[in-house]
């Protein structure tokens, strides 16, 4: 993937003002529509069984996530999701807490088996419980391990047969063959709750406008990550709730100058 190409999604996305089904979390919510919406895309939340089906019909990508989950909301991913599924419309999963709670870490696998699911993000906790491997959480946040995230990411991905985003201090793109090892970032947004959500969503923003999920999850974390070292930059010293707003200010601002002096990846093939 070259730097030039992260510009360019990015150029699509706001040009293309693609919609984005999510049906998330109530912490989140309104966090989600505005980042979007500074993005370029195009936000709805929509949860009710008698419109979730015609809802992701018409949308370009559909984001499922566990936050706040509940049976009712559960059955609505599956009407969603199977819709979604029919009509090629990608689905972007987020584990919310998984390995947190048996119900997370079961409703988390049931959405894997029972929906194609083209793209799952979540921290490193989140990932390996729902690809069935240990890994410490505490509530909805990744635990302390020793273990190695590249290579979770790569056997999650295989496993789990999708491509996978692991997030944290470097975010890992992979579906298992290649590999992206993201570095932008800042860690100011481990102090705003929804930034993991938030990009989730911001993945498929980019999904609905790039077929090749490795390209469209790299262009999602370096996008985001350089909007926040802009925004930390600007707001050095002043705490977490100016970066928020500040945050959202350069998903809207970031341009293409910005990206290509700042985006910081490597690209690895995996056998
Ligand atoms: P958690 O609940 O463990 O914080 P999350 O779902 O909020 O997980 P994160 O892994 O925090 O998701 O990822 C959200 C964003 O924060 C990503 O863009 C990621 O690159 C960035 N990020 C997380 N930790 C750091 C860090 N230490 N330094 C820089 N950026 C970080
Ligand atoms: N509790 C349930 S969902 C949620 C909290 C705090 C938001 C988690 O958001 P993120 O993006 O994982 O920090
Ligand atoms: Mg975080
Ligand atoms: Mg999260």
């Amino acid at each position: 993937m070259e730097v030039r190409e992260i510009a360019s999604l990015l150029e699509k996305v706001r040009r293309g003002n693609p919609l984005v089904h999510n049906i998330t979390n109530v912490v989140v919510t309104n966090f989600t529509a505005n980042g979007l919406l500074a993005l370029g895309a195009s936000p709805v939340m929509a949860y009710a069984h008698e419109e979730v089906a015609e809802m992701a019909r018409m949308a370009g990508s559909l984001v499922l996530n566990i936050g706040t989950l509940r049976a009712e909301i559960v059955e609505s991913m599956l009407i969603a999701g199977k819709a979604a599924n029919k009509q090629g419309v990608p689905i972007i999963l987020d584990p919310v807490g998984a390995g947190a709670t048996a119900y997370r870490t079961e409703t988390a696998r049931m959405l894997m088996q029972e929906l194609e699911i083209s793209i799952i993000r979540g921290n490193a906790a989140e990932i390996a419980n729902v690809a069935g491997e240990t890994w410490s959480i505490r509530g909805v946040d990744a635990g302390e391990s020793s273990g190695n995230v590249f290579e979770l990411a790569v056997s999650a991905a295989k496993k789990l047969k999708t491509t996978v985003v692991v997030t944290g201090k470097e975010d890992i793109v992979t579906d298992g063959k290649t590999a992206i090892i993201g570095h932008n970032g800042h860690p100011l947004l481990t102090k705003v709750t929804g930034t993991g959500c938030l990009l989730t969503s911001v993945i498929g923003a980019f999904a609905a406008v790039e077929k090749d999920l490795i390209k469209a999850g790299a262009a999602a974390v370096t996008t985001y990550g350089v909007a926040a070292e802009i925004a930390a930059d600007k707001n050095a010293e002043r705490g977490p709730g100016s970066f928020q707003v500040e945050f959202l200010n350069q998903l809207y601002l970031v341009n293409k100058e910005e990206i290509n002096r700042k985006s910081s990846f490597d690209q690895q093939e995996v056998d």
